[in-house]
């Protein structure tokens, strides 16, 4: 059993001296040979900018597709306070940029303190020898859990295939130990599968009427005619032991989208409780839909559909016939390689997603850190069975210390009212809004009704409006000249429709005086009525990141920001309005949020 005690003692010395946030055009770097830490120069980016509260390695590149397990104290009967959560994430030990990646290894009892352990993966067989790839846990029928992974086994054309590993002393809570057995690798592209590009099994779930497992990996299959599109792929593998796995005819799914990475495929309820089902969810009982998630490697985004499993066919098929193409996205912002695990201590189903950096590789060599998970989110179905709602875990809220409230203050068009009497550096802001009229909702241009992105880019912040932009200018500098706004804007009801269209957006623009920054508008629709004037806004702010809920979590955005000015003490926070409408602030409550223990020991 390996100590804790060396993690331990490199994390207190780690601790402080790391720094700042960057841009890392990550699929750049795939053919990227790590750097290492050692010619690490001082940092040249602010340390107060790294963020507190969300999850973060103390040093080194982190990427996506994060594997949470909940364990319950394995051994004994299912008592979930004595339960870990575990979170497996791709890592370069040796640097701040893409490559040697091992699986590192974190636990927690609550998902906000974790603490470090060793690797639970490294390289260490033939059927991985180049890296241990993206995959999933499974918790197998007795308790104990399997991991299935990609491993990388020819460095020239990273040929990929498929490994398992399991704990090597299953009574340990904190599996600090991993074994490959020698049958390694259990699957191998064959059959016409494309050996490079083939990768990231998820977590399996079993049939009850066959008792046989099945789990998803992704792949592209090039097109047929020149012009067309290669398709993203989740191809279907069943086995009876875990050990020997063979390749369903059809595959489960497939668009012409490109590359699918780390596709995630689970039940939830239908029927709008934000309960979660176990991913093996018997085909009888609640009422169910299935989610199908998949990470576009052309895109970099997570897009999902919602639809339904046929067992028999062993296909799934989305409801919404344009649903592959019509992107629901989990997060209009920064967040990709995103996982779900079930949670059988609360009974809930908890999405996780990695964030990169925005700022240069050249900074994150210099602060010798790049990338961070976002907030789990309790995911679930809303009731309209069209989309999925996604709120920040309860757990987060024991971070918060003091706080301020504003009620029933209205915001004249031009205005902006300060949220004084706290930091915000570091807060969780919620905020009801009331808009006092819609008749001044702008006309929707046409050419942009279905491009929320382009049409953030053109009526940004600082484009005066109608009904909005309002919302929130956070990490602002005292004067205003650093500011990322994150706001909403109401136009009027498309042709054919009554409803008014709402638009979230995240414009970072005004974000740093620092010109070599990634600072994209990022944007989504809300499909919510707000005939009534409401709508709400949620924003946790933390030095680097700012990662909003609109409407009750129907609409997320994730973003990083740089401020050089709106830093620490300095940062602080607004209500503002750019419209023509007076909007009413209900009520504003934010809240300085603490720092958890972050990978100590
Ligand atoms: N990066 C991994 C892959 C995955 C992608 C390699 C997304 O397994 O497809 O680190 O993070």
């Amino acid at each position: 059993m390996r100590a804790l005690g060396s993690v331990a003692l490199a994390w207190l010395l780690l601790l402080h001296q790391l720094a700042g946030a960057s841009h890392v055009v990550y699929e750049n770097l795939l053919e990227t040979e790590a750097a290492t830490t050692e010619a690490v120069p001082p940092s040249i980016v602010d340390p107060l900018l790294r963020t507190g509260y969300h999850f973060q390695p103390q040093k080194n590149w982190i990427n996506g597709n994060a594997v949470n397990l909940f364990i319950r104290d394995l051994g004994r009967a299912p008592m979930y306070y004595k339960g870990w959560y575990h979170l497996f994430y791709q890592y370069n030990p040796k640097g701040a940029v893409w490559g040697n990646i091992v699986w590192a290894h974190s636990v927690s009892r609550d998902l906000i303190n974790w603490m470090a352990l060793e690797p639970a993966l490294e390289p260490s067989i033939a059927s991985d020898k180049y890296g241990c790839w993206s995959g999933s846990a499974t918790i197998l029928p007795d308790g104990t859990p399997a991991i299935m992974y990609t491993g990388v086994n020819r460095a020239d054309v990273q040929y990929q295939v498929q490994n398992v590993a399991y704990p090597r002393n299953a009574s340990d809570p904190l599996l600090r130990e991993w074994t490959k057995p020698a049958h390694n690798p259990i699957i191998v592209p064959e059959g016409g599968v494309n050996g490079t590009q083939f990768r990231d099994p998820t977590t399996a779930w079993r049939d009850e009427r066959d008792g046989r497992w099945r789990l998803l990996v992704g792949s592209r299959e090039e097109a047929r005619g020149a012009a067309a599109a290669p398709r993203g792929v989740a191809y279907v593998y069943r086995s009876r032991d875990f050990r020997r796995w063979a390749r369903a005819r059809r595959p489960l799914h497939s668009a012409r989208t490109g590359m699918w990475e780390c596709p995630d495929f689970y039940p939830v309820t239908a029927d709008g409780r934000r309960a979660g089902l176990d991913t093996s969810v018997s085909s009888s009982g609640t009422r169910v839909k299935y989610v199908l998630k998949n990470s576009l490697d052309l895109r970099r985004y997570d897009y999902y559909t919602v639809g339904t499993y046929d067992r028999r066919k062993e296909r799934y098929v989305p409801d919404d016939p344009a649903g592959d193409e019509r992107h629901l996205r989990y997060d209009y912002g920064n967040f990709y390689a995103s996982k779900t695990f079930y949670d059988p201590a609360k009974q809930r189903r908890i999405l996780w997603g990695w964030a990169n950096e925005s700022d240069t590789a050249a900074d994150d060599v210099a602060k010798g850190w790049a990338g961070i998970q976002a907030i789990p989110r309790t995911v679930w179905l809303d009731p309209t069975g069209k989309q999925l709602m996604q709120w920040p875990i309860e757990e987060v809220e024991a971070l918060r210390g003091k706080s301020v409230t504003l009620k029933n203050r209205v915001v004249k068009p031009g205005q902006h009212v300060e949220v004084t009497g706290l930091q915000t550096a570091q807060a969780d802001v919620e905020v009801s809004f009331e808009v006092s009229t819609l008749a001044a909702a702008e006309r929707l241009d046409p050419a942009l009704a279905h491009d929320a992105q382009r049409l953030c880019a053109v009526k940004g912040a600082d484009v005066a409006g109608g009904v909005g932009p309002f919302g929130l200018w956070v990490l602002a500098s005292a004067n205003r000249e650093e500011r990322t706004a994150v706001f909403f804007r109401v136009f009027r009801p498309a042709r054919g429709n009554n409803k008014p269209v709402v638009l979230m957006c995240t414009d970072p623009r005004k974000s740093s005086l620092n010109p070599n920054l990634y600072q994209p508008t990022f944007a989504g629709l809300v499909d919510t009525d707000i005939s009534n004037g409401k709508i709400s806004l949620r924003s946790l702010i933390d030095r680097s990141v700012v990662e909003s809920f609109g409407a009750g979590g129907r609409t997320c955005i994730l973003s990083r920001v740089y401020p050089s000015l709106a830093i620490d003490k300095n940062a602080r926070l607004f209500v503002f309005n750019n419209g023509k409408a007076d909007v009413k602030v209900s009520r504003l409550t934010a809240w300085e949020m603490r720092k958890p223990l972050m990978n100590g020991a």
